[in-house]
């Protein structure tokens, strides 16, 4: 999980019409109204959708390496420190620890995806191990050239809020990485252009979290990245590299703790 995320929040502006919505989810007060928050993507996935893949993890993991997670799930950072477990199948919910310093990288297992509009719905839970406990989820195409590790988008929960990111035309673009990279290197701020232009990259709405099992839905139809909490949509983000058209794979990442249960995988395009 990249540090930066903290300061990822814009600065103080009017509440949106999803920044309410997630408002209210909290107080389970009354539903949303308007056409776009009415949206049940959960329901579009179950009907517009093909189910490719699901997991409830009912089994026991198989040591600490990189397929020890099994039913075709890889653990990215598990090789760099194959003494620590940072998977555990517990219960039938996989319980992930990130060894973040240890392993120089935040825990990062991720599956096979593979669609271009579609997504995905997972039971999660922070159990309150650790402070600032948050889960990064999202689609990744290491096919693809010009972003690094094919980072596309991510929804990034953490404790006060969900930032939806197009990676794939931001922050992980090579040549804006490189522009960013020249300024830490110079010890200057990247130019105020680009600074706008990543501004646009992405939108950050207040939740607030717990330390009960909740239900996301991630989805992207064409350029539009959707996150459900519940069966509430609570953030919609616009972006042109939401519309790249192959989701290869579908990823967790996490510098803390964070339970896993019900993956659920869909294409409907
Ligand atoms: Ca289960």
């Amino acid at each position: 999980m990249a540090p930066h995320i903290a300061s990822l929040r814009l600065p103080s502006a009017r509440p949106s019409a999803f920044a309410l919505c997630a408002a209210m989810l909290i107080s389970a007060a009354a539903p949303a109204r308007s056409a776009t928050t009415d949206k049940d993507d959960r329901a579009w996935l179950q009907s517009k959708g093909t189910l490719i893949f699901e997991d409830t993890f009912e089994r026991e993991e198989t040591g600490t390496g990189l397929k020890a997670i099994g039913n075709g799930w890889e653990s990215a950072t598990a090789d760099r420190v194959p003494h620590i477990k940072q998977a555990d199948l517990d219960g039938g919910v996989l319980k992930i620890s990130s060894a973040t310093k240890e392993a120089g990288h935040a825990a990062h297992i991720h599956h096979d995806a593979g669609f271009a509009d579609g997504g995905a719905s997972v039971r999660f839970r922070f159990p309150g191990i650790n402070k600032d406990e948050n889960l990064q989820v999202g689609f990744v195409d290491r096919e693809l050239k010009g972003v690094h590790a094919g980072h596309l988008c991510y929804a990034i929960i953490s404790q006060s809020n969900v930032t939806l990111m197009d990676s794939m035309t931001g922050g992980m673009n090579l040549e804006i990485r490189q522009q960013r990279d020249a300024a830490t290197k110079a010890k200057t701020k990247i130019s105020p252009e680009l600074e706008a232009l990543l501004a646009t990259k992405k939108s950050v709405t207040p939740i607030t979290t717990d330390t009960e099992w909740h239900e996301f839905t991630l989805v992207t139809e064409g350029n539009e990245l959707r996150f459900s909490l519940d069966g509430k949509l609570v953030a919609a983000h616009r972006s042109e590299g939401y519309a790249h058209d192959m989701k290869r794979w579908f990823s967790f990442l996490t510098n803390s703790t964070v339970w896993i249960d019900d993956v659920k995988i869909w294409r409907v395009k």
